[in-house]
């Protein structure tokens, strides 16, 4: 599915942007869904398992900022995860045998949205080697404007920063360690369909959305099979049920790398907005 070029940028870059990979009626389909999520949340004052609410959403003015799991609350999403124009680039990028690890859509509404800081995502879930990576579909167009995905590129072979703030995990790197690296971010825009392709331990952020439309990116992360959790969280069985390629093994590859646990957490929170909120600075001013 991809160039040698492509890969060797992936490589090189630690990310990379296809376009054409979801058709029309793909994107229409996901999107259909996606409408009636963001009309459930009109009835709710609060977040759920499912709906996670911006702290100014009302019925009035429904504020969705992520479907938590969505490919366990519809087919759709779950087929998407499974799309096989994506799983050959995956399978370019990651191997032959390729596990699902989970999903979110985050959606920026018109008027603002939540910044997202500055991250690895390597901070939130260590392996026992790095061949994970984490896929945006644009559900929508994506503009300068939109709050689009932004990476720094070659950062997948720099430091394993500290995401922590006074010893508790934030999901966030304070931006003054940051300061000459940011200078080099490349925002990741282009056409519904398009897909983005970011390393686990690529560092990248988002800006809020400016807008005249909702920015919705569909985020699934993947792993190569043999890249074990450094922090299990279910049972064999469950582990084993997410490969979507290739055969199970009991043998991690175990690569000498650096990591940080994500722990002791808040035992509060249930995403990356709620984590990020106790971060030392920020970089990007927040949604009112
Ligand atoms: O939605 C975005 O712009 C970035 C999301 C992200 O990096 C995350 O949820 O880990």
């Amino acid at each position: 599915m991809l160039t040698d070029a492509q890969i060797a940028f992936y490589r090189e870059q630690g990310y990379l942007l296809v376009e054409e990979v979801f058709t029309a009626e793909e994107l229409a389909e996901l999107n259909r869904v996606t409408d009636g999520f963001i009309h459930r949340a009109r009835g709710l004052m609060a977040s759920d398992a499912t709906l996670d609410l911006a702290p100014d959403h009302s019925a009035e003015h429904p504020k969705v900022r992520r479907v938590k799991n969505p490919t366990q609350r519809h087919a759709a999403y779950d087929q998407a995860m499974r799309n096989p124009r994506l799983l050959a680039i995956l399978q370019d990028l990651l191997g032959p045998a390729v596990r699902f690890d989970h999903a979110k859509l985050n959606i920026k509404p018109v008027g603002g949205g939540a910044a997202i800081e500055w991250h690895q995502d390597w901070a939130f879930y260590p392996h026992s080697n790095d061949d994970l990576l984490a896929v945006g579909v644009f559900l929508e167009d994506v503009k300068p404007e939109s709050g689009p995905l932004m990476v720094i590129p070659g950062s997948h072979k720099g430091a394993v920063h500290d995401h922590h703030h006074e010893g508790v995990f934030v999901g966030a790197i304070d931006p003054a360690v940051l300061s000459a690296d940011r200078e080099r971010a490349v925002a990741l825009t282009g056409p519904a369909g398009a897909v983005t392709l970011h390393h686990v331990r690529t560092l990248h952020a988002s800006t809020e959305n400016r807008a005249a439309r909702e920015r919705r990116l569909l985020l699934f992360s993947y792993a190569a099979a043999d890249a074990w959790p450094l922090v299990p969280e279910e049972p064999l069985e469950a582990f084993d049920a997410r490969l979507i390629a290739g055969a199970p093994t009991l043998a991690p590859r175990m690569e000498a790398l650096p990591v940080r646990l994500p722990l002791p957490r808040r035992p509060e929170t249930d995403s990356i907005f709620d984590d990020q909120e106790l971060v030392a600075g920020r970089s990007f001013a927040q949604a009112t």
